[in-house]
C-alpha cells in the first residue's frame, strides 16, 4: 500500500524552519514538519494542516519542489512524500507534543540526526530545484538504493 504524506520546510536564506520529531515516526530526527494526507483533503490543504498543527504557523503560498518514494526492504508498504517549501509564514513557531522547532543556517543543518536521505535531496531543495527519488532502506534505515534525478515538472 502507498501512502502520501507530506513534508514542508521554510526556507527564509539563510535560515531553514526544522522540527525535533518529539514522538512516533521518525523520533529523536529534525525534519521538516508533515504526515499523512487525510481522506477528502488535497496534499496542499494537509501541508498547511500539518505545519499549523505542528508547528502553529500558517502559510498562503507553498511550492512543491519534490517527491520521493521511500521502501524499507522489510516492510511491504511504500511512503510517498511529497517535499513543498514555503518562505513567507504568520504566526510564531511554536513548540507542540509533535514538534520543538528551531531555525538553523544553511551551513549548519543538523544532518547527523536527519533522515539519511535528507543530505542527497537538500542541496536541490536549497537552490529551488525540482525533483524525483526513490530510496530504499535496510531495517535499521541503511540505504540500500538511491535514484535521485531533477526534473522539470513534478
Ligand atoms: P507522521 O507520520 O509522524 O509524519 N518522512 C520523511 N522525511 C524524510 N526527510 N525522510 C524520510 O525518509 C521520511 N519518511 C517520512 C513525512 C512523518 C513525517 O516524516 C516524513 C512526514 O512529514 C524515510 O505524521
Amino acid at each position: 500500500m502507498k501512502k502520501i504524506m507530506t513534508l514542508c520546510i521554510i526556507h527564509q536564506h539563510p535560515k531553514v524552519l526544522l522540527g525535533m520529531k518529539k514522538r512516533g515516526f521518525g523520533v529523536g530526527r529534525w525534519n521538516g514538519f508533515g504526515g499523512k494526507v487525510n481522506e477528502g483533503e488535497t496534499i496542499e490543504q494537509a501541508t498547511k494542516r500539518e505545519l499549523f498543527e505542528e508547528a502553529s504557523i500558517s502559510i498562503d503560498s507553498l511550492k512543491q519542489l519534490g517527491v520521493i518514494d521511500f521502501h524499507w526492504n522489510n516492510r511491504p508498504d511504500i511512503i510517498e512524500v511529497n517535499i513543498f517549501k514555503a518562505d513567507k509564514f504568520s504566526g510564531i513557531p511554536t513548540e507542540s507534543e509533535e514538534m520543538k522547532p528551531e531555525w538553523f543556517d544553511i551551513k549548519e543543518i543538523p544532518f547527523s540526526q536527519m533522515w539519511t536521505d535528507d543530505p542527497f535531496w537538500m542541496p536541490l531543495f536549497l537552490e529551488n530545484k525540482k525533483f524525483k527519488g526513490k530510496f530504499v532502506f535496510d531495517e535499521n534505515d541503511n540505504i540500500l538504493e538511491k535514484e535521485l534525478n531533477e526534473v522539470e515538472n513534478i
